[in-house]
């Protein structure tokens, strides 16, 4: 672990000016999907549709595995649990709704290469676990510990670094219980498909995506801050190769619309008729609840309130919002902006960094209403 192939680590690379979407780039692509738009209008993500991002490859776990988590460290009574003993813990059912903290990525300027979402790497589900405070209680965790690193069984390179995949929270936030950070077992209600960590994986409501490990193996309390390449190295908000940067954390508020009409095979540009459009989409954000959604039809310029669905207690999934849209003939870009309760608000411009990490800047989808029948995009391709 933490084994170096090369002197030091090399900064991530960003695009130059002109640069297309390279090939590295499109196989992560084609690895990792996003959530199609059209299927915000679930409350749950249908199997197979929420996201999905997987630095290395996909662990072999079919069932009859043997298989245990550890938990060790800074504790009294190291514990070695499999799936099972996992199941005598209480069960806590959470619906949340998870985000890759590089969401929005390749709309940046200039475009850090990695994992090219735009700005659909988000989904929703409800995760069963075993609290994990309740584990660390068990194991008789020290409190005065500093942090609680966990570990998949993935394991690869990145930028020289060999290493297995490993991510820390905060003590403060792993005896916590807002929010209740789950060893969960359970995906809706199913054991975890392969992709999303069979047979466990980590939930850290509220947090982006990097905190929640897949294929989780160990739990190791520390006494000193952990240093490991995804903490220290990755996921930080960084201007310059050389910034400390301050960690990812919480998921930063953000809306999207479900893109309304029909789409242009290539362009995928939006095709509505003129007259009542009925817009509708989700907005979530780790950091407070969502308290408002605002709709724009004109490239953000001009903004109107679109209706909140009733809070369901749901703290940490997405809520709907609806609003009703006249087109009129010609040109439109439609824009969605959340703002939450501590009045962090989606921004126009955007905000850069090396990674393209917690980039909330507004979707846009420009949308032709036009009443005529035809291809409004003469340059599109045959499938
Ligand atoms: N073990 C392990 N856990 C992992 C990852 C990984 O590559 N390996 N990727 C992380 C990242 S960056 C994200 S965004 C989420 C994605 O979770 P999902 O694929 O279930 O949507 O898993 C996280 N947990
Ligand atoms: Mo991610």
């Amino acid at each position: 672990m933490g084994h170096r192939l090369a002197d030091a680590s090399t900064p991530a690379r960003l695009a130059a000016p002109e640069e297309g979407i390279g090939r590295d780039e499109l196989a992560l692509a084609t690895r990792n999907h996003g959530l199609p738009l059209e299927a915000l209008r679930h409350d749950i993500t249908p199997p197979g549709l929420h996201y999905v991002l997987t630095h290395y490859d996909i662990p072999y776990v079919p069932d009859g595995t043997p298989w245990h988590l550890t938990v060790d460290g800074r504790v009294r009574r190291p514990l070695r649990l499999d799936p099972a003993a996992l199941r005598t813990f209480p069960p806590v059912t959470t619906r949340v709704t998870l985000e890759c903290a590089g969401n929005g990525r390749a709309l940046l300027t200039p475009r850090p290469v990695s994992q090219p979402w735009l700005v659909e790497a988000v989904g929703t589900a409800d995760w069963t676990g075993a609290p994990l405070r309740l584990l660390l209680a068990e194991a008789g965790a020290d409190p005065a510990a500093v942090d609680v690193v966990f570990t998949g069984a993935d394991h690869g390179i990145e930028r020289g670094v060999e290493q297995d995949y490993q991510r820390a929270l905060p003590m403060d936030v792993a005896l916590g219980d807002d929010p209740e950070v789950l060893v969960a077992y359970a995906m809706n209600g199913a054991p975890l498909p392969p992709q999303h960590g069979r047979p466990l994986r980590l939930v850290v409501p509220g947090w982006y995506g990097m905190a929640h490990v897949k294929w989780l193996r160990g739990i190791t309390v520390v006494d000193e801050p952990f240093t490991g390449f995804q903490q220290a190295v990755a996921y930080r908000l960084r201007r310059h190769p050389d910034d400390e940067g301050e960690p990812v954390t919480r998921i930063a508020p953000r809306a999207l619309l479900v893109p309304p009409g029909f789409p242009d095979f290539m362009s995928r540009a939006r095709v509505v008729r003129p007259g009542p459009v009925a817009l509708e989409g989700r907005a979530w954000s780790g950091q407070a609840p969502v308290t408002r959604v605002e709709v724009s039809a004109d490239a953000g310029h001009t903004w109107e309130d679109a209706l909140l669905a009733p809070d369901d207690g749901s703290r940490w999934a997405w809520r709907r919002w609806r609003h009703s849209w006249t087109a009129t003939p010609g040109e439109h870009v439609l824009s969605a902006r959340a703002t939450d309760a501590e009045g962090h608000r989606q921004p126009l411009d955007q905000s850069w960094n090396r990674g393209g990490f917690a980039n909330n800047l507004v979707q846009r989808v420009p949308v032709l209403c036009s009443d005529e029948a035809g291809s409004p995009a003469p340059e599109g391709g045959a499938s």
